[in-house]
């Protein structure tokens, strides 16, 4: 579904280096990761490949949740009503599962590496 696919950001995180005319601008992808119900939203997270990508966990419950992947190698708590970020990638194509350490059965997703 079209909805449950994430839109992906050129975040505002633009950085700008000027020494001795030299100009360096490089652009941080962000992603929003909703945690609401014990799921997340979107489900699925599509990033291209080989890039970093920033992702920003927006815990809308009440109770802590634990991002966790074991296929991207990461695990981070979101404390209630709180937020958190993590980077990935880059990414080789494939797909990435994550799901709610703390509500496994419903919080699940995927990232989408294209
Ligand atoms: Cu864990």
């Amino acid at each position: 579904m079209k909805n449950t696919h994430s839109r992906f950001l050129i975040f505002s995180s633009i950085v700008v280096i000027s020494l001795f005319g030299y100009v360096a601008i490089a652009a941080t992808a962000e992603i929003e990761l909703i945690i609401k119900d014990h799921l997340f939203f979107p489900a699925v997270l599509e990033i291209p490949a080989k890039q970093k990508v920033r992702i920003r966990i927006i815990n809308q419950d009440p109770t802590p949740e634990e991002f966790e992947s074991f296929e991207l190698n990461r695990e981070k708590i979101i404390v209630g009503n709180g937020q958190a970020v993590i980077f990935i990638g880059p990414l080789e194509p494939g797909r990435y599962p994550f799901f709610g350490e703390f509500n496994p059965k419903t919080a699940q997703g995927v990232v989408v590496v294209k």
